[in-house]
């Protein structure tokens, strides 16, 4: 009996000792192959697993800027803020979420991305990006009221009538359906031939022509992309000769604080582009907002929130 209860005694000891190896062996698992899809990860796991870098957009975009300032505020001191496009982004974004790979942009709405992909907006408590979110407005040159007035009237109906929906469609029509921001913009105006009418109206009388030439500058943006195609032909119709003109971030700002036939389409305040706004406020003017709330926010992938528990930019920490 005694003899039994010894040997008990040492199967015990290896049981546990087995027990112990197993569940070192499991953390391995987790850790070094792709085993452990199905375990939870975590914030760490996933700092690992896309190498720690924020996949970004140009430098001149604000939402650049305030990521970097993300960066400093929470202490995410190892991660980076990789520079590209907003289209090299996108594709990123679309080869990640096809193979179910972790990823994390700076995304803000409206856009097409919330159409295509499930999406999640990290919470930012400390506000970083500015809260609710944005306008985006119409900022011209600070003598385009005076010199095209009837321009300017046209620009204020137009961004009045215009909102998120409406750019949304733009969109999903333009990026979704693969359509050009051309024709998209020839069948809205061809649909709402009412609109037309009551922005153009009274347009080279009541409200004076003045200078003709317009500039519309832009910056690459999908939003941009989708709503100056459209005020251009619009401001056509009233009368004007409009010149479309693509630019980065920090130039398109300074053009239009030169320039007085041109006005910025692509103008996000007070949030991101705070810093433009300091520094050439006192040479521009708002003309109209085309969209009264546009959040941004770091944003991944639904599927990483549910893989590594991640909903805010504070989990991203170490
Ligand atoms: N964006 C799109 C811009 C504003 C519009 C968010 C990339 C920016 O960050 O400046």
């Amino acid at each position: 009996m005694f003899k039994n209860l010894k040997l008990f005694g040492i199967a015990m000891l290896f049981a546990l000792l087995a027990a112990a190896l197993v569940a070192c062996g499991g953390d391995n698992n987790n850790d070094n192959n792709g085993n452990g899809d199905d375990e939870e990860k975590t914030a760490e796991d996933f700092g690992d697993d896309v190498d720690w870098t924020i996949t970004g957009i140009d430098p001149g975009a604000g939402i650049m800027n305030n990521t970097e300032t993300a960066i400093d505020e929470y202490g995410l001191d190892d991660w980076t803020l990789e520079e590209s496009s907003e289209s090299a982004m996108l594709a990123e974004l679309q080869t990640a979420y096809d193979n179910e790979e972790p990823i994390i942009i700076p995304g803000w709405k409206p856009h097409q991305m919330f159409e295509q992909f499930d999406l999640t907006m990290l919470e930012d408590p400390k506000e970083i990006y500015g809260g609710d979110g944005d306008e985006i407005l119409a900022i011209g040159n600070k003598d385009f009221a005076e010199t095209s007035p009837g321009a300017a009237k046209v620009i204020e109906r137009f961004a009045e009538f215009y909102d998120t929906d409406v750019e949304q469609d733009l969109l999903v029509d333009i990026n979704v359906e693969d359509e050009d921001p051309e024709d998209v913009a020839d069948d809205f105006l061809e649909e709402n031939d009412d609109l037309l009418e009551e922005w153009t109206e009274g347009v080279g009388d009541e409200y004076e022509l003045g200078e003709e030439d317009v500039t519309l500058t832009y910056i690459a943006w999908a939003g941009a992309l989708a709503r100056t195609p459209l005020l251009a032909k619009v401001l056509e119709e009233a009368g004007y000769t409009v010149d479309q003109s693509q630019m980065e971030a920090g130039p398109a700002w300074q053009a239009v604080a030169d320039d007085p036939s041109s006005v910025l389409t692509a103008a996000w305040l007070p949030a991101t582009h705070a810093d433009y706004w300091d520094e050439y406020e006192d040479d521009v003017e708002e003309l109209g907002t085309f969209v009264d709330k546009a959040p941004l926010a770091l944003t991944v992938p639904d599927y990483v929130v549910e893989k590594y528990g991640i909903e805010s930019v504070e989990d991203l920490k170490k």
